[in-house]
């Protein structure tokens, strides 16, 4: 009954960096040609929402809403939204899928020439917005804005999924844990028996760490500077954790010493590129792949010696874990399904849209992993 009809609703908003959410009334138009509107019953906060509100990504515009690790239910479609119905349940993606644009049409990669991560447009394809607060308009983030009773997404940001699929699991497999596992089995492509590292036990990390364990990893070492992320990354797969803090000794000799010369997989997953550098050369000189996750602040760079590639290793990154969103994530959910993978293991708390202010400050004090607001 609410079709073609403005939707009155909450949402949190941002209104800048270093300034809390506020719970607002918007109002969301309903969804134009080749758009679907959808009503989030679920949603993750990840580290990248978060960089938002620290600065370290500092070309947003405002006021938007952020949340990018959600899924929902759609109200309603657009005129030409073809293999999407509403009752369908969905999860938004912050990776387009045109299936046209260069990107699309090459199988070695995963980007679509339509995303929006950075620089930041933060609206619609037709670049407008269908929210408004207070009577002005309202930035969308990476495509999607999922902290919100309901949004509006281009129909190439937009999954279907299994009818079945438990939404307040399955929002993570819309960033964090697709990012990371995709990383160790599509991006890395980790082989059976093989030794990996992974900087940073978040979210992200620990769904790296899950990558490499179905994969057939022997060793997989986690390293952080929390040493209470350590229980956690043990139970998912690690096979030994080491805090860089312990020792005198740069990590990657510590590690290289740990892994017979150097490890054939490092995954960088916090988005410092000190780290970056040092994962690099935690791998084998002659045969060793790092793989950039973490998404760096703006103006940062890391600092290469071509000597270090010269001899074998391999550098690489990808967002979303390498995977192509529309095509991969209803076989993710459906590898869900069938308990190829668990979720409960990222799920340290759970909240409602009102709490997300303590949400954000659990991540930033390392307490979380990942907490799933229930819309
Ligand atoms: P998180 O903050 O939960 O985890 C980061 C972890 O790194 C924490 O456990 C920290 O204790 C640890 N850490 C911090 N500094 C160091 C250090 N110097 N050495 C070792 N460990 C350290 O974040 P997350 O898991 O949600 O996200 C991790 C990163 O991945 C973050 O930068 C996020 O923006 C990025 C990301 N990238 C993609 C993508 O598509 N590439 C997707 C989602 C998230
Ligand atoms: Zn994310
Ligand atoms: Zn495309």
């Amino acid at each position: 009954a609410t079709a073609g009809k403005v939707i009155k609703c909450k949402a949190a908003i941002a209104w800048g960096p270093k300034q809390p959410l506020t719970i607002e009334d918007i109002e969301v138009a309903p969804p134009k040609a080749h758009e679907v509107r959808v009503k989030i019953v679920a949603t993750g906060i990840c580290r990248s929402d978060d960089h938002v509100l620290s600065g370290a990504i500092s070309d947003m515009k405002f006021p938007a809403i952020l949340g990018h690790e959600g899924a929902g239910i759609v109200e309603s479609v657009g005129e030409g939204v073809k293999n999407i119905k509403p009752g369908d349940k969905v999860i938004p993606l912050f990776v387009p899928q045109c299936g046209e644009c260069r990107s699309c049409t090459n199988s070695r990669s995963n980007l679509c020439d339509k995303h929006d991560i950075g620089p930041y447009i933060g609206l619609l394809l037709d670049k407008t917005s269908r929210i408004t607060c207070k009577g002005k308009p309202v930035y969308n983030f990476l495509s999607t804005s999922t902290f919100t009773e309901y949004t509006v997404l281009d129909e190439i940001c937009v999954a279907k999924i299994d009818d079945n699929a438990p939404l307040d699991k399955v929002c993570l497999i819309g960033c964090g844990f697709s990012t990371g596992y995709g990383s160790a089995v599509k991006t890395a492509k980790v082989e059976p028996g093989s030794s990996c590292a992974v900087f940073g036990l978040g979210g992200v990390g620990l769904s790296v760490l899950i990558g490499c364990k179905v994969a057939g990893a022997a060793k997989i070492i986690g390293v952080d500077t929390n040493p209470d992320k350590f229980a956690k990354a043990k139970e998912l797969g690690a096979t030994e954790c080491i805090n860089p803090n312990d020792y005198k000794e740069p990590i990657h000799e510590v590690l290289a010493k740990m892994s017979n010369g150097g490890l054939d997989y490092t995954f960088e997953c916090i988005g410092n590129t000190k780290v970056m550098e040092s994962a690099l050369l935690a791998t084998h000189f002659g045969c060793g792949t790092s793989v950039i996750v973490g998404l760096a602040p703006a103006s940062a760079r890391v600092l290469v010696d071509p000597m270090e590639m010269l001899t074998g290793r391999t550098l690489k990154g990808a967002l979303f874990g390498g995977w192509k969103s529309r095509d991969d994530v209803p076989k993710l959910v459906a590898d869900f399904m069938a308990k190829k993978f668990e979720l409960d293991g990222l799920i340290t708390h759970r909240s409602t849209l009102d709490k997300i202010n303590e949400g954000f400050d659990l991540l930033r004090k390392g307490d979380s992993i990942r907490t799933i607001l229930q819309i």
